[in-house]
């Protein structure tokens, strides 16, 4: 199947809905037919859906009966990896998942989506999420997530004033608006971004605020600090770890290459933290809440666990480089989520120690196979290898 062509098939489920509007195929019809659901059966719309907490949150959303739908970019390479294994035959009943090819960057389209889809809540995720990367093209950065954000709540806007209808809105906030402001980090501490996406994020947030006060619209601020998993991106510094540990310990590769080891980060699993941006929009008044562990651990802890949990010394295989390093650093970052545990009744379940074990063992065993396709004589190159390390 092309990749056209499973854009447009995804998950329209000819028993919950008609194809009213196929992603990829110009046939865009808004006003044309009345939306057919199951009873009761709410409907999200995710931006960001191909990334970690898209997955994640799309998983989330089907065991809980959702019909989800999400935006995604048109890439000359496929992006849906993470969520290739939710897709359904569209011949089948039941189809959960549909995706439309759309960009925070394009506000029409965006309008045009909401038309199409009428959904109950929006999760907006999408986002230029590197930090690091931020300083390089810092324009685009904000164009995506300061812009994109605002783009995004008056096209909302606009849509409600239209349909009558009152959507739920999550924005993807995070802890690095912190920045410099020293640790514990909770609600009520002032941001102090240190980043080009962490001043776009901040706009974001406060976006986000003046709409819910000005247009009385339903939207709240996830303020999440880092969370990882197997399906983290592989140039983040906990995934560049574990997949490092992997390769090292199959003789694939000797050295990791890292910048900065004192950072200290509050890290907790993806899989946890989109259930608590689900429960901010199952409460009666949207709020603000910052999620995460309370524990705070340096980038060297991560590595000496890591590496330990394979068997391996750190100290023979690490090497810092200064191309890692950031022009300006958040130096510590640890939230205090009292608010989240006291009104969501929400808790991490996944600790540090389990978080570094889970994916280093998804990371051996990738690295196992890879062993064995070398092995084998069909040697590729490491996949992202061009973009050496990040
Ligand atoms: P991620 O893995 O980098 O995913 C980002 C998603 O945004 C991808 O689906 C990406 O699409 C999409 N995207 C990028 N540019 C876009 C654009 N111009 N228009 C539409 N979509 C675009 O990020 P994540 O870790 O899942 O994080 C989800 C959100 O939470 C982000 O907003 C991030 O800034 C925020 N956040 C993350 C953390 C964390 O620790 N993970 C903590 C706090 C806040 P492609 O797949 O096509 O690139
Ligand atoms: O860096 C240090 C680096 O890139 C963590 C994003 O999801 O979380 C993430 O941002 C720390 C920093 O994540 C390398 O200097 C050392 O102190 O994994 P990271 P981040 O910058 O904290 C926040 C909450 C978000 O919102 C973001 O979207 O690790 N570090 N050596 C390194 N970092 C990287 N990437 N690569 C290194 O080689």
């Amino acid at each position: 199947m092309l990749a056209d062509e499973k854009v447009a098939y995804h998950g329209l489920g000819p028993a919950t809905r008609p194809p009213r509007y196929l992603a990829g195929n110009n046939d865009l019809t808004p006003f044309a037919e009345p939306c057919y659901r199951l009873a009761m059966q709410k409907r999200a719309l995710i931006t960001g859906i191909t990334g970690q907490d898209g997955s994640y949150l799309t998983e989330f959303l089907i065991t809980k009966g959702y019909e989800v739908h999400g935006l995604m970019r048109r890439a000359s390479l496929f992006n849906t990896d993470r969520i290739d294994h939710l897709y359904h035959d569209p011949h089948l009943a039941g189809a959960s998942l549909t995706l439309h090819y759309g960009e925070l960057t394009d506000g029409s389209g965006l309008r045009r989506v909401l038309e199409a889809v009428e959904p109950d809540e929006i999760y907006n995720l999408g986002a230029q999420s590197h930090v690091k990367v931020s300083f390089d093209v810092p324009e685009y950065t904000a164009e995506v997530v300061a812009l994109g954000t605002l783009r995004l709540i008056e096209a909302l806007r606009d849509y409600g004033l239209h349909s009558g209808r009152q959507v739920r809105f999550y924005q993807a906030g995070s802890s690095e608006m912190f920045g410099a402001a020293p640790p514990p980090q909770n609600e009520r501490t002032p941001f102090y971004p240190r980043s080009p996406y962490g001043v776009s994020k901040v706009a974001g947030h406060w976006f986000a605020v003046n709409y819910r006060e000005a247009y009385d619209l339903f939207i709240c601020n996830g303020i999440l600090f880092n969370h990882e998993s197997p399906r983290r991106g592989e140039t983040f510094v906990s995934r560049k770890i574990t997949r490092a540990v992997g390769r090292i310990s199959q003789g694939l590769q000797s050295k990791l290459y890292l910048g900065n080891l004192e950072a200290e980060r509050d890290w907790g699993f993806a899989g946890d933290y989109v259930e608590a941006m689900w429960l901010m929009l199952q409460q009666e008044k949207p709020d603000d809440y910052v999620v995460a562990t309370g524990e705070k651990h340096r980038v060297r802890d991560f590595v000496e666990l890591a590496f330990a949990e394979a068997g391996l010394d750190w100290l023979a295989h690490v090497e810092i480089d200064s191309r890692y390093l950031r022009p300006t650093e958040v130096d510590a970052l640890q939230g205090d989520a009292e608010k989240a545990r006291r009104v969501l009744n929400w808790r991490p379940r996944v600790s540090f120690p389990e978080l570094v074990k889970m994916m280093v063992k998804h990371d051996m065993e990738i690295a196992r196979r890879e062993r064995a396709i070398s092995d084998a004589g069909f040697a590729d190159p490491a996949r992202g290898a061009a973009l050496a390390g990040g």
